[in-house]
């Protein structure tokens, strides 16, 4: 008999949890790379450090942010956007690490959306009790292309709702090295991340890094 590890997968595709019809987890997708992304995250941030952004609301994000690639998703007193240049620097993004596009295109591809022609990487930091309240995404140009998300460090419990923020949401663990891929009628839905436990890491201790690979513009 074959125990599936977290229980949740889908028998006749092992390794996948099916989140919804265009949407699903690859367990343990960038195992194999993840010395390349960790360096790409290092190479991102000695350039474009983490910081804590203001939401439009006034409040400041338990979860800290950076960006790479041609497009950087911001937030401050002035709304939600996506720009060329860092406000902090003035300079723009970091490229987006090659390990990154490669990953994002292949998973993409496994996901159902061939042809995935991402512009934009943010980069998002949580620390224990960080986390992340229910929204969409819709800051993207064209909501033809999915979005690729990696996890990476400690675990986390991602929220899945539905296309109202009423609707209940489903619960599902992600752990270092899963992907979510996620578009087509599943684009819109809402989602968010339970409030970090510290559970430490052995190799990146009491923090996840969660980035988001999208065509932005
Ligand atoms: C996170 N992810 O996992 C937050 N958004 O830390 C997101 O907000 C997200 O994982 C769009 C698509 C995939 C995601
Ligand atoms: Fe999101």
């Amino acid at each position: 008999m074959t125990l599936s590890l977290f229980g949740d997968d889908d028998p006749a595709q092992p390794g996948r949890v099916v989140l919804g019809q265009q949407s699903v987890v690859l367990r343990g997708y960038a195992l194999p790379m993840v010395d390349d992304l960790l360096g790409g995250v290092d190479d991102i941030t000695a350039q474009a450090p983490f910081r804590h952004m203001e939401t439009p609301g006034g409040y400041t994000m338990s979860v800290a942010l950076t960006n790479c690639g041609e497009l950087g998703w911001t937030t401050d007193a002035r709304g939600y956007r996506y720009s060329r240049i860092d406000p902090q620097s003035g300079k723009p993004w970091p490229a987006m690490p090659d390990a990154f596009r490669r990953l994002a295109v292949e998973a993409a591809r496994e996901a159902g959306f061939p042809g995935f022609a991402p512009d934009a990487c943010l980069v998002n930091r949580y620390e224990p009790g960080s986390r992340l309240s229910l929204h969409q995404d819709k800051n993207e140009r064209d909501y033809d292309a999915p979005i690729v998300s990696v996890s990476l460090g400690m675990p986390a419990m991602f929220l899945f709702g539905g296309d109202k923020r009423a609707d209940k949401a489903a619960r599902v663990p992600l752990f270092h090295g899963d992907v979510v891929v996620w578009g087509g009628v599943d684009r819109l839905r809402f989602h968010g991340v339970m409030p970090l436990k510290d559970m430490p890491h052995p190799r990146l201790g009491s923090q996840r890094i969660n980035f988001t690979i999208r065509k932005a513009g």
